[in-house]
């Protein structure tokens, strides 16, 4: 059996506001659209949890937040500075998955069945996922732990503010048969409604249609919607967005034959891809250098090294040695590329403050 982990993010963009304003920590906090005194459009991205007890909620219009709440602190969206934290959070999680799929900004599903034994074992090292994203961001998730994605992310609900849910097989049926069919994970509002129209308003009824029934109604997706009211979900978690490889590319001001400056532009590009890597808590094991001649014609040549390595100067060597190999022929260069690939993600250390 598969052990799957959904890791979401509290409130995520209020949280990140309330980390850089701590000021404003207990205040209900409403991040969207300009209230414009009630006459702003647009909607409520999301809001703390202080602010939900005024019935505030993302999507709302902003209008009917101001309505609820005139005194919240209501502040901009700022995605850039969402997205920094978001890249470090994911940098962490990876570090804990075995197979790792991003879902959205604050969201991430973990395959770990290679990392614990069993679903006890598997609280703990949620307990330890929390603490790391805490300590190298200072922001709260919460955790759903099942047999699949569609289990792990109801657990998930289930589970917050700032919890761990395990969800076992023998307490699925009666922990999913109560909910509305629009809380099935992968049933969205317009199949709901249809389901509702066939009679099927929760989970359970729904789990009593026949597969033919649901099939005719909705093709192929039918058979999913039959197997999501069991709790069944065969989908594995993917690494949609691997990266296959880093690197940059420059061209020369003039064309060259000057080594020292080839060099120069390695060691530049270099800096940067090592930055990047960093950034996305990646090592590489090949290197590959790209160079363009002034008549367009262009070659790569590739060196891998015996181990992962994360180092610059490491990149940079094999740079050096694969430009020593090729350019023994005095030919000019207009263009030269860096790249590095076979790419693994390693666990590091770095905090988020080294990136603000
Ligand atoms: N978001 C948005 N508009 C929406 C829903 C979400 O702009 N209608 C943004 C703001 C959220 C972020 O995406 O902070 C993540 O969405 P979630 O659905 O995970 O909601 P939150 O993280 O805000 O709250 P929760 O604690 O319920 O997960
Ligand atoms: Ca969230
Ligand atoms: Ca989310």
């Amino acid at each position: 059996m598969r052990i799957i982990m959904l890791v979401d993010m509290d409130y995520f963009f209020a949280a990140c506001e309330e980390l850089r304003k701590p000021e404003i920590k207990g205040k209900p906090v409403i991040v969207g659209a300009d209230p414009k005194g009630g006459n702003g459009r647009g909607v409520v991205s999301t809001c703390n949890y202080v602010a939900r007890r005024y019935g505030i909620r993302s999507g709302m219009p902003i209008s009917m937040a101001y309505r609820l709440k005139k005194d919240a602190v209501f502040l901009p969206v700022d995605d850039k500075y969402y997205e920094k934290i978001s890249n470090e959070i994911m940098r962490i999680l990876r570090g804990f998955a075995g197979r790792f799929e991003q879902v959205s900004i604050d969201e991430a599903f973990m395959d770990v069945s290679e990392k614990v034994d069993n679903f006890d074992k598997a609280v703990d090292y949620a307990r330890e996922v929390k603490e790391a994203i805490m300590k190298g961001t200072g922001l709260k998730c919460s955790i759903g732990i099942s047999e699949n994605k569609l289990l792990a992310k109801m657990a998930c609900e289930a589970a917050k503010p700032d919890g761990i849910k395990l969800l076992k097989r023998e307490d699925v049926q009666k922990f999913i048969e109560p909910m509305p069919v629009d809380r099935l994970y992968g049933v969205g509002k317009k199949t709901a409604q249809k389901l509702k129209e066939m009679g099927y308003e929760t989970v359970g009824e729904l789990s009593k249609a026949g597969l033919m029934e649901l099939v005719s109604k909705f093709g192929v997706y039918g058979k999913e919607i039959y197997d999501y009211a069991r709790g069944i979900d065969e989908s594995e978690v993917v690494e949609n967005n691997e990266i296959k490889s880093i690197g940059r590319e420059r061209t020369f001001d003039a064309d060259t034959d000057n080594i020292e400056e080839m060099k120069s532009m390695l060691e530049t590009m270099a800096n940067e891809i090592k930055e990047e890597i960093d950034t996305k808590g990646l090592q590489f094991k090949t290197v590959t250098i790209k160079i363009r001649k002034p008549d367009f014609t262009e070659f790569m040549k590739s060196r891998s090294l015996s181990h992962y390595s994360n180092s610059d100067k490491e990149m940079l060597d094999e740079a050096f040695k694969l430009l020593a190999d090729n350019t023994g022929t005095k030919e000019k260069v207009r263009k030269i590329g860096l790249r590095v690939s076979g790419l693994a993600s390693y666990r590091g250390q770095r905090k988020l403050a080294e990136y603000m």
